[in-house]
């Protein structure tokens, strides 16, 4: 990238993402940045989210029941398809951010993940982490949600502080809670959050386009159901750092990887081009 424009987003990124903000990304998991995007920006992603739902990938799913007023849309991996996406993960101050906030020197992207909530879809998003579906294993890494509409608190993500420290929880199925990763008894399953929302360091920002939030991969999180007319179209991208290295496993993760096993072995580095370094 041209030495000037990196130069222009660390400034932008200096004035958003103070070292308060880093330390309590470090210890609590999670954090909002405030209009580090410009609206040229977000118009990108919104025309690249528009491109994605016009054409979905093989991957894409409804995450929602039938009978379910809206519709909670999500698909997979499509920066290499749609060039808006692949534009926004490498000319924004992102990757950037990701760096200082994994604590690393080098920046890699895992995947993009679509998750479009229509207006009134009533599915919530259950409590989870996302690392026990992934196929790595490592610390530092950092997912950023990204909203291309403004997102009420209540419908907005939300997560547990300090939760990124671990344990793993088992991973379920959204819809009917079946354990098709590990295999059942194997990690414990979590708490029922909701039931006793006030016992748990509960975490959440209202948004608006400009603003993102960024979480570990082992921060538990979930998001309400979507009410009134508005729509909640998100794009999340995930980074890997440094210590991160390949966890193949027996099962299709989510997202999968086909051919990967074969290409990478288990506990090197995630050298490969479905995953371009983006910060050398
Ligand atoms: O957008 C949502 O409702 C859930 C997001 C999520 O689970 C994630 O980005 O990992």
């Amino acid at each position: 990238m041209n030495p000037s424009f990196t130069m222009a987003l660390q400034r932008r990124l200096q004035e958003r993402l103070s070292d308060q903000l880093v330390a309590d990304f470090q210890r609590d998991g999670a954090i909002c940045i405030r209009q580090l995007l410009n609206a040229d920006e977000v118009a990108l992603l919104r025309d690249g989210i528009e491109a994605n739902l016009a054409a979905p990938s093989p991957r894409a799913k409804v995450a929602s029941r039938p009978d379910d007023p809206g519709r909670f849309f999500e698909d997979f991996c499509n920066w290499q398809q749609i060039a808006q996406f692949e534009r926004f993960i490498r000319e924004t101050p992102l990757a950037l951010a990701a760096q200082r906030l994994m604590a690393s020197e080098t920046v890699r992207l895992y995947h993009d993940h679509l998750l479009v909530k229509e207006p009134g879809t009533r599915q919530r998003t259950p409590w989870h982490q996302d690392q026990p579906y992934y196929n790595i294993e490592g610390s530092q890494n950092v997912s950023m949600w990204i909203p291309v509409d403004p997102v009420t608190r209540a419908a907005t993500l939300e997560f547990v502080a300090g939760s990124h420290k671990g344990p793993w929880l088992m991973p379920r199925t959204f819809m009917d809670h079946q354990a098709k990763w590990f295999p059942e008894g194997s990690l414990a399953d979590l708490p029922d959050i909701e039931a006793a929302r006030d016992r748990f360091p509960i975490l959440g920002w209202d948004i608006e386009p400009g603003d993102f939030v960024c979480f570990h991969m082992l921060t538990l999180h979930a998001a309400g159901s979507v009410e009134g007319a508005m729509r909640r179209r998100v794009f999340s991208v995930r980074f890997l750092g440094d210590d991160i290295r390949h966890a193949p496993r027996r099962w299709a993760t989510s997202p999968d990887f086909p051919g990967l096993a074969e290409a990478l072995p288990a506990g090197a580095p995630m050298d490969h081009p479905l995953f371009p370094q983006l910060i050398a």
